[in-house]
């Protein structure tokens, strides 16, 4: 019975004649392109018929012509989908995947390199968010803009008063990155970020040494990547309370800004109290970026230092301060003014712990921080997001291996197995699934900031292809990016500028205000998310995988933010850097 009620729905849900950008609509695929040798999948949403053709963009010549699959059923609604694999054409060019009698996909490239102009423009979008300077044309194009947020006199919030800072003083916080269509900076989320950038560099230095973005630093002796993250490092650097070494939470104004442009968005700034996640997230980055930096002290004198002291400083404040949490609600009952922009309010701090001991211990080799507190508290392998960071130190320990002493080579062995099963977990079912990748196994995925989720899957897929050399995580990590590119329930590419059919609406206070038809490139929406926060009215469907909606109103699901470009930016950056080789 079920069987035949799943028969009619195809046919129902099957229209005889389709116009052509209903055609292009229907075929899901990485709008950008394919690597000659990596696998190549289309996928086609309720339809009948089985034949599909590949022809090339150019002469109209048909270079394949194949079958589509038997229907796959979508996990969260009665749509089906069929699968075009058209993996043996490896042949560089543009082509377009045909549907006899109904219509063409949009175009799409096949090549070595495809990915290299998407990692430029992802990691470019950070230059974009640049606060307390000016965009030049030269580098921001028609997206030049004046300088906004000096933060040159950010007032101490009376909540974060201290002996030293009384309530009313004025420090000097500039530059940084904003931290999403917002024109805050938050020390938490700027913590993921920075380590999923650094990773990237750490992890593919090779590539990343002559990959440049056309940023005003290009040129310098350092690698672009590098000179992106100095922008960011330098804002977190001033974070610090000198006299104790805690972080303070956040940059802020009391409420969001209006759709303005950053020059006129000029309310009084304010720093909010330190924490334990800020200051070990802190810590975290500063070990990080301490290592790294050592190998620039021509170009950049000096910084090295100072992040490995404020690194350690930050720990001790932490070790002493191990359960400050940053509550927002509370802190406004008592102290004014009111703050009601982001909380990135965390309460669990193992995780923190966990990521800036492993940090220090491979920049320091001082074993005291490796078994300082529980490096392994439970089993659990929870994917990287703001709130939860432990796999940032589980992969700074993988990537060093050779150099884990003592208890930390010992437990080398069971956390290199813990990736691997992770992954392989991850990846059951996949080729059951309606779009075949790896997001989309649990309706969980798809919470605020789902595309993040996507990349971070792919992130950890590249790490077990890392330890293990085995070419399925590869290729498994690559059906995110096509996710993220195309083959998804939406049929959208995710990152502004990049894809044929591309979020043209970001809640983003830049593009908006900026009087720009296309918004600003190379930033990553957060995607569908059924939770619908916003309360936006323009949502198509509440199905988990289609809540989406590219509308300016919807920060639930259309937003812009730095910790979804970071992963974004590795997983095409590691893509490049692997698929390349
Ligand atoms: O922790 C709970 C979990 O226990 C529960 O199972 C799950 C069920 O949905 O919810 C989890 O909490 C979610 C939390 O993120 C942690 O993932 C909340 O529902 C969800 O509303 C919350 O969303 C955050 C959002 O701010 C609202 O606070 C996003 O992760 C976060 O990316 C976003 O960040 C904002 C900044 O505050 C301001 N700047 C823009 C930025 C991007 O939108
Ligand atoms: O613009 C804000 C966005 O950056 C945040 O992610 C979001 C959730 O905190 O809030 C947005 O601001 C909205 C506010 O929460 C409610 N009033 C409307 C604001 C702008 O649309």
């Amino acid at each position: 019975m079920r069987k035949l009620i799943f028969i009619l729905l195809i046919c129902l849900s099957t229209p005889s004649i389709m116009t052509a950008q209903e055609a292009a609509d229907r075929i899901r695929l990485n709008q950008i392109g394919f690597y000659p040798d990596a696998p190549k999948i289309a996928v086609i949403t309720d339809y009948n018929n089985s034949e599909f053709l590949i022809k090339s963009a150019t002469s109209g010549e048909i270079v394949f012509k194949s079958k589509l699959s038997a229907p796959h059923k979508s996990e969260f609604s009665p749509k089906v989908t069929r699968i075009a694999d058209f993996s043996v054409v490896t042949k560089p060019g543009i082509y377009k995947l045909n549907l006899p009698g109904q219509g063409d996909s949009y175009t799409f490239e096949i090549k070595p390199k495809i990915f290299c102009n998407l990692t430029k423009a992802l990691i470019k979008g950070f230059y974009f968010q640049r606060m307390s300077t000016p965009l030049l044309p030269e580098y921001a194009g028609k997206w030049s803009r004046a300088a906004g947020h000096p933060d040159n006199k950010v007032i101490i919030h009376p909540a974060a008063a201290s002996p030293n800072r009384p309530a009313g003083t004025i420090i000097s916080c500039p530059r940084g990155w904003y931290d999403a269509g917002d024109y805050n900076k938050y020390i938490v989320n700027s913590g993921i970020t920075m380590g999923t950038l650094l990773s990237l560099y750490e992890d593919f230095p090779a590539c990343f040494d002559t990959l440049k973005i056309n940023i005003p630093e290009s040129g310098n002796g350092a690698p672009d990547l590098l000179n992106e993250i100095v922008w960011n490092l330098r804002w977190m650097l001033t974070m610090q309370d000198p006299s104790d070494g805690g972080v303070y939470n956040k940059v802020t104004n009391a409420g969001f800004d209006g759709f303005v442009m950053p020059s006129v968005a000029t309310t009084p700034r304010y720093v909010v109290p330190k924490g334990t996640a800020a200051t070990l997230d802190f810590a975290a980055v500063m070990a990080q970026a301490g290592r790294i930096f050592s190998n620039f002290k021509i170009v950049f004198p000096g910084l090295s230092d100072s992040c490995m002291k404020s690194a350690d400083k930050a720990w001790t404040w932490a070790v002493k301060n191990p359960k400050m949490a940053y509550d927002q609600n509370l802190m406004n009952k008592e102290f004014k003014p009111v703050i009601n922009t982001g909380g990135y309010g965390d309460s669990d701090f193992r995780d923190e712990f966990i990521w800036a001991a492993a940090e220090l211990y491979i920049s320091t080799s001082k074993e005291s921080y490796y078994t300082a507190y529980p490096m392994f508290p439970d089993t659990l392998m929870p994917l990287p997001s703001w709130n939860n960071v432990r796999l940032l130190g589980y992969y700074t320990l993988a990537r060093f291996e050779k150099k884990l002493t003592n208890s930390a080579k010992k437990d080398f062995y069971a956390l290199k197995e813990r990736i691997l099963r992770t992954a392989d977990k991850m990846t059951e079912g996949v080729t059951d699934r309606a779009y075949m990748t790896i997001i989309g196994k649990s309706a969980r995925d798809f919470i605020w900031g789902s595309n993040s989720v996507a990349t971070n899957e792919g992130i950890l897929l590249i790490q077990a292809y890392k330890l293990s050399k085995d070419r399925k995580y590869l290729d498994y990590a690559l059906t995110n990016l096509d996710y993220i590119l195309g083959r998804n329930a939406t049929g959208y590419s995710f990152v502004t500028g990049y894809g044929h059919k591309t979020p043209m609406f970001p809640h983003h206070r830049l593009s908006e205000a900026d009087g720009i038809a296309d918004p600003v490139p190379g930033l990553i929406v957060g995607g569908p998310n059924p939770g619908q926060q916003d309360g936006c009215k323009t949502y198509p469907s509440n199905i988990p995988d289609e809540s989406y909606t590219d509308s300016v109103c919807s920060y639930a699901s259309n937003e812009i933010a730095i910790n979804w470009n970071a992963p974004a930016a590795y997983l095409a950056g590691a893509l490049e850097a692997l698929y390349n080789k």
